[in-house]
């Protein structure tokens, strides 16, 4: 029938994001989508294949792989690749765009879960000082780092309620607001996955250490100051705006409550800078929201839009991923019905163990330094919660819970309206009174902590792990 006619690959290419049609391949059958841009739920990212092949972004976008999905493209069948243009029956490399063209080197001290996308976590080795350094700051990417041109040309676009929009060049974001910084802690709602994993069950995900977390002086203007200048009565909200949805570059989307956004004491920020440098392009140059407190999935990197709704933002981040189930929901669980994470629980991780001991020079040096006389473990980590509550107390167990020390709380100056940046803590015991197993457990100020197992608080994405701690009586690499 017509539906087979052949097609040259030069065809296919002319009908590219300007086209009047669009057509993309997927193996070696060609489709004409035209029809079905404007309904692609994943909104206008469906045309970065346009005049090219799909299959590199269904393989990211996951949720493609489904009979349903596949039913959908089949209807806009057209043809097939002709094969003087195939190479060993398949569509040559060239015809297959790189997503992650423009992703940048990494520090080869992040230990890298997933290279497309970038997946990488600090290690615990580089998580002993306040302030992580941009360098090895974890990455947690969905998609690609997107190529942004030229940052003269960046524009926020804010879209009100009434449908009204405003429109910010980075330099409007400089000139018209005061410039605000704060210290703040981002962590992954799957940090410690593979900790669940290991203590209760199997979860679906990126299994992180403990490093899927790290804290940075961000700096940048308030949400808060930029809403009431596009018009938005941040003092006085209107009853049906309940989210802002921040939209990025790259097709990721997230969103947060009005309360948070519009609280002057809430410290939103849409930063576009990270220990004092231009955010680096894996943490969201030039622009990201970033919500202190919150779940770092909110703190949308590559921010270029900006909707107040009554409704979460419609991505599969906000509506799906980050959620957490009853330890007894399956894997397709009531979506709709589970709440989105925002705010975080308390956390603490140890994330060092060395011998401070009179048989080693180096050791030696750490007894000198604490007034130690005996041999010695110096345990160091760090504890946080969210929504700005303040880590009060870490409870520190030589003995494997059965009995508890208190930890140093060390001091750190901080930057905004609360608590929003971890809490670093020293534990030191001698050798004589130090078991096999070190258990860590935080307390924050509303006398939140954490559960003391796994199996209560698992949920099969691994979201929220918080279990106490335990670590073998060993040096931490
Ligand atoms: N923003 C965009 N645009 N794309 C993303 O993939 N990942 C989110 C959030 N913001 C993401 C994003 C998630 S899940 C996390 S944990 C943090 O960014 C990670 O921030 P970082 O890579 O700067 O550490
Ligand atoms: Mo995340």
């Amino acid at each position: 029938s017509n539906k087979r006619r052949l097609i040259r690959l030069a065809e296919v290419h002319a009908h590219g994001p300007g086209a009047d049609s669009i057509w993309v391949t997927k193996g070696t059958n060609v489709y004409d989508i035209t029809d079905w841009v404007p309904s692609h739920p994943g909104g206008e990212v469906i045309l970065r294949a346009a005049g090219g092949s799909i299959d590199p972004y269904w393989k990211i976008f996951s949720i493609h792989q489904k009979q349903d999905v596949y039913d959908i493209l089949e209807q806009y069948l057209i043809g097939t690749i002709d094969p003087q243009d195939l190479v060993d029956g398949q569509v040559p490399s060239e015809h297959v765009p790189n997503p992650f063209a423009s992703d940048p080197e990494r520090d080869p001290r992040l230990r890298m879960h997933s290279e497309r996308p970038c997946n990488a976590e600090t290690p615990a080795s580089e998580l002993g000082t306040f302030i992580t350094p941009n360098e090895v700051f974890y990455v947690r990417n969905h998609l690609w780092v997107p190529d942004l041109g030229n940052p003269e040309d960046y524009n926020l676009t804010i879209e009100l309620y009434d449908g009204k929009e405003k429109k910010y060049t980075l330099q409007d974001l400089r000139d018209k607001f005061q410039e605000h910084t704060i210290t703040a802690t981002l962590q992954c709602s799957g940090n410690r996955r593979s900790h669940m994993t290991a203590n209760a069950r199997m979860t679906n995900g990126l299994q992180w250490d403990v490093g899927a977390i790290g804290n940075a002086e961000w700096t940048g203007v308030r949400l808060r100051d930029v809403l009431a200048d596009a018009g938005y009565p941040v003092d006085d909200i209107p009853k049906d705006v309940k989210h802002v949805q921040f939209s990025a570059v790259e097709a990721y989307g997230a969103s947060i409550p009005i309360a948070k956004a519009a609280d002057r004491f809430g410290d939103v920020l849409l930063a576009y800078k990270m220990n004092g440098e231009a955010l680096p392009p894996d943490h969201g140059f030039p622009l990201r929201a970033l919500v202190p407190g919150n779940v770092a999935a909110r703190s949308v990197k590559w921010v270029n839009k900006i909707t107040l709704s009554d409704e979460e933002s419609p991505s599969q981040w906000q509506r799906r991923d980050y959620k957490c189930f009853g330890p007894n929901e399956g894997p397709n669980p009531n979506w709709d019905a589970a709440r989105s994470i925002q705010e975080m629980p308390v956390q603490s991780a140890i994330t060092s163990l060395r011998q401070v001991s009179s048989h080693s020079p180096q050791a030696r040096k750490w007894m000198h330094v604490y007034g130690l006389e005996e041999d010695s473990v110096l345990l160091e980590g760090y504890a946080f919660s969210g929504g700005g509550r303040e880590i009060i107390r870490v409870d520190i167990s030589a003995d494997d819970g059965r009995s508890w020390h208190q930890a140093e709380l060390l001091e750190a100056e901080t930057k905004g309206s609360k608590a929003w940046a971890w809490r670093r803590w020293r534990f030191i015991i001698p050798n004589s009174q130090a078991g096999k197993v070190f258990v860590v457990k935080a307390v924050d100020e509303a006398y939140n902590t954490q559960p003391d197992s796994y199996e209560p608080h698992f949920n099969f994405r691994g979201n929220l792990t918080s279990g106490w701690q335990r670590v073998e009586n060993k040096p931490i690499p």
